[in-house]
């Protein structure tokens, strides 16, 4: 009898162990729901389809939009068959022109004989995700190379009611994206943006709408649209004296600030094509397998989310070769991970919160998010040891922080148990809500975590090993190929001998490997069939968004020129001294 009320005794002592205090900037309950959706698909869509430009100019013609089969229905059936949970659309790109009847704007599908000006995609497109199970998000761009109030206080007031339009009519927005490219409008002038009424404006109609822009407040861009985050990602960031637009540098973006004063997750955009947009040109250049799983582990397996962008054609289609693309992706994702190797595993901890049960590290073996493995107030260093069933072959060793109780551990490794030695297999700084460590593959029969430092005693609620034979299985590893590159100081021009006279249709431009800077942002483009006499053919002209994504640019003259030497010489640059060239040639 004593023996049964000294154990209820105990039962009753370690269920009444206190959970850990939260630390620092939380996440808010839907901010933990968005990090747990990890892949959504970005859809960019727009008259830059069928132009074949980045950026619109804001004054094409309404009549350049027109999809010749439209199906929304398809984007979303392949979103859900990539495993995705999201959508976010481009209802409005920097051209200004509307996917929706904005009656705020005059440059929209309702003034288009495209569907007798009845076309709505935002309509067609929520209508769809309600069907499928998928959650739906809106891109609007603050940045309207076509509005004549933009650059005018009177932009702002448009702007609110583009909001009101865009997100009261067509049910539950989960995210909108603010692009924080902000250019001059027709009447040359750059707009002071209402940051405050715009957030208001969002959450009056979307109260748990995430909010994306460079500093949030939702989410934060990752600094890149290569769709990597930092080694190191916090999901706080030091948001005060900052807003979209006029953010912290960005290598700050990517990997955050430890104890950061707010919680804005990262957020890492990428296209599945070198451009944002769809072009023919580019169906040969869908990213590859390996590409897109190194996109997933430098994204997703660094505590971020993985927005994917998958451009619809001119048909208003997801092409054949991306949708297969990704239907390849998603079978090596179920594959790498349909079989967590530490299943069956003893967990032991070095210490475990109160002696309860209730934080045993066999909670990190469940699959119930909210159940975790805590050490006790104070202890900021501890190590967990997982003796599996059994040798296991991975490479893929899987760690969850619970975020709901912020984000503590900053550094720790990872040791092996093989041939009876224990070594080191990695080591990291942060975890978050979700870290996949890449490690060679190895044959163990025990994994150690040690926590090494932690701003509050560690909690974590997920732990797995995986084997990935996939990542290199298509061969192609041209995203990590460095091209040479050449640096020249800013003020010269790079002149190309074709060593003959050519006819000449444009020319193609990419700056320097592996997007690290350098590229050229304005430019005259020359040309000559002797080398002395030089006629211009392009004055002062912009490569849309080359510093965010410094991919190559191809540039069609308006007539063909018959040149021998091409000279371009830069007007801008991103940097002060100098600029990179990977790629120059003519077309
Ligand atoms: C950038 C834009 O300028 C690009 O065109 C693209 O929309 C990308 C997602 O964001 O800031």
């Amino acid at each position: 009898m004593i023996t049964m009320a000294a154990a209820v005794m105990s039962m009753m002592a370690c269920s009444n162990v206190p959970p850990p205090e939260p630390y620092g900037a939380i996440p808010s309950p839907a901010q933990v729901a968005w990090q747990k959706m990890e892949t959504n698909m970005f859809i960019h869509f727009g008259p830059n389809t069928f132009t074949g430009s980045e950026w619109g100019s804001g004054k094409e013609d309404v009549e350049v939009f027109a999809p010749t089969d439209l199906d929304c229905r398809q984007w979303v059936r392949t979103a859900r068959a990539a495993g995705m949970k999201g959508v976010i659309i481009t209802a409005k790109h920097h051209d200004g022109f509307c996917l929706w009847p904005n009656p705020m704007s005059s440059h929209t599908v309702a003034r288009s004989t495209w569907m007798d000006g009845k076309g709505d995609i935002l309509r067609d497109l929520s209508e769809a995700c309600r069907e499928y199970g998928l959650k739906f998000g809106v891109y609007i761009s603050p940045w309207d190379r076509n509005d004549p109030t933009y650059g005018t206080d009177g932009y702002n007031e448009v702007f609110r009611k583009t909001l009101d339009s865009a997100l009261g009519e067509y049910g539950e927005v989960f995210e909108q994206w603010f692009d924080g490219a902000c250019g001059e409008g027709p009447n040359g002038k750059v707009q002071a943006y209402d940051w405050d009424l715009y957030h208001r404006t969002v959450h009056r109609h979307q109260p748990d709408a995430i909010i994306f822009s460079d500093v949030g407040p939702g989410c934060r861009w990752i600094g890149n649209e290569r769709g990597i985050a930092g080694e190191t990602c916090w999901s706080t960031l030091d948001t005060a004296g900052f807003e979209a637009g006029r953010s912290p540098h960005r290598d700050i973006l990517n990997t955050g600030n430890a104890g950061g004063q707010a919680w804005v997750p990262g957020e890492a955009d990428v296209s599945i094509r070198p451009g944002w947009f769809w072009r023919e040109s580019e169906n040969s250049k869908v990213k590859t397998l390996s590409q897109l799983l190194e996109i997933y582990y430098g994204s997703v397996g660094r505590n971020s989310l993985l927005l994917l962008n998958v451009p619809p054609d001119t048909r208003g289609r997801i092409h054949e070769t991306d949708s297969l693309r990704l239907m390849e992706f998603r079978s090596a994702l179920d594959k790498i991970f349909a079989v967590d190797l530490s299943d069956g595993a003893a967990a032991e901890a070095s210490q475990t919160r109160g002696g309860s049960g209730k934080y045993s590290p066999a909670n990190m073996l469940d699959d119930d998010y909210d159940s975790y493995w805590a050490a006790d107030d104070g202890i900021t260093a501890s190590s967990l040891t997982f003796t599996l069933d059994g040798p296991k072959t991975f490479n893929r060793i899987l760690l969850q922080e619970y975020i709901p109780l912020g984000q503590r551990i900053s550094r720790f490794s990872v040791d092996v148990l093989a041939d009876g030695r224990w070594t080191k297999a990695a080591e990291g700084t942060t975890v978050g809500y979700k870290r996949i460590l890449l490690t060679d593959t190895v044959t163990a029969t025990a994994v150690r975590i040690n926590i090494e430092e932690s701003f509050a005693c560690p909690v974590l609620n997920g732990f797995g090993l995986f084997m990935d034979n996939m990542m290199a299985a298509d061969g192609n590893e041209d995203g990590r190929i460095s091209r040479r590159c050449t640096l020249m100081p800013a003020g010269r021009p790079h002149v190309l001998d074709l060593g003959q006279i050519r006819t000449v249709n444009g020319f193609f431009y990419e700056p320097g490997n592996n997007g690290q800077g350098g590229s050229i942002i304005c430019y005259d483009l020359e040309t000559s069939t002797d080398g002395k006499t030089w006629t211009t053919i392009l004055k002062d002209r912009m490569f849309d968004n080359i510093v965010n994504n410094p991919v190559l640019q191809e540039v069609r003259f308006s007539s063909p020129s018959e040149a021998r030497y091409l000279r371009l010489t830069p007007t801008r640059t991103e940097l002060p001294d100098t600029y990179s060239i990977a790629r120059f040639g003519a077309l």
